[in-house]
């Protein structure tokens, strides 16, 4: 299975991403509220250029069978930028402040996954995903009743967003493990780990 041997071959770095202060802070509650405010502003830029992407993603999709996986991702982003504006409302977050270099180097490199045909570019969507899959779902364990963070985590880490992640990684099982697809899977992670680091540090 195509995931399995990514996931195995990367699991310390996975590990980071789960064991990464950000996430550790925000199910202890202790992050300051400047650094989740922070990460609000980055990842609403994310999520905007993220949703290009998968506009891009979706035209070069193989079948009907991955658009619709897609099309349900996209449907996803509405509820989820309502999401980020109303939590930015409400802490008097600006989103319109100018994103960190990382961030826009991740947010290129999404559409130039794109560019390297559709395995590559699934390969990217499936490890974008799950790496928030797995950080929400690990802040939902650890966290208790009155956390702050209760729609972030349930937009991550419902059953309806494990169900997702799961129909991307039959897509990526689709195709046979190439070498560009082990580099794109490993590139995702060291960009994951420095968007943490930069809204963390
Ligand atoms: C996601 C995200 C998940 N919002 N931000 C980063 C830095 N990585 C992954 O993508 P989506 O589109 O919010 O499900």
């Amino acid at each position: 299975e195509t995931t399995r041997a990514l996931l195995t071959a990367q699991a310390a770095a996975w590990q980071r991403i789960l064991d990464h202060p950000f996430v550790s802070r925000t199910s202890a509650g202790s992050l300051p509220k400047a650094t989740f405010d922070r990460w609000i502003a980055e990842d609403y830029f994310f999520v905007r250029s993220f949703q290009r992407y998968l506009e891009a993603l979706s035209a070069v999709a193989p079948d009907d069978e991955a658009r619709k996986v897609l099309a349900g991702g996209l449907a996803g982003l509405v509820p989820e930028l309502a999401l980020f504006e109303a939590a930015a409302a409400e802490r008097g977050v600006d989103l319109s402040v100018e994103p960190s270099l990382v961030n826009l180097g991740y947010s290129a490199y999404l559409f130039t996954s794109v560019d390297e045909g559709w395995p590559v570019g699934i390969t990217v969507l499936y490890a974008v995903e799950k790496a928030y899959y797995d950080a929400w779902a690990s802040v939902r364990d650890t966290t208790g009743p009155d956390t702050q963070y209760a729609g972030f985590i349930a937009n991550w880490s419902s059953p309806e967003f494990a169900a997702y992640v799961d129909q991307l990684a039959d897509l990526v099982d689709r195709e046979p493990l190439t070498p560009a697809m082990t580099l794109a899977f490993d590139r995702v992670l060291r960009f994951e780990l420095a968007f943490w680091d930069l809204v963390h540090g």
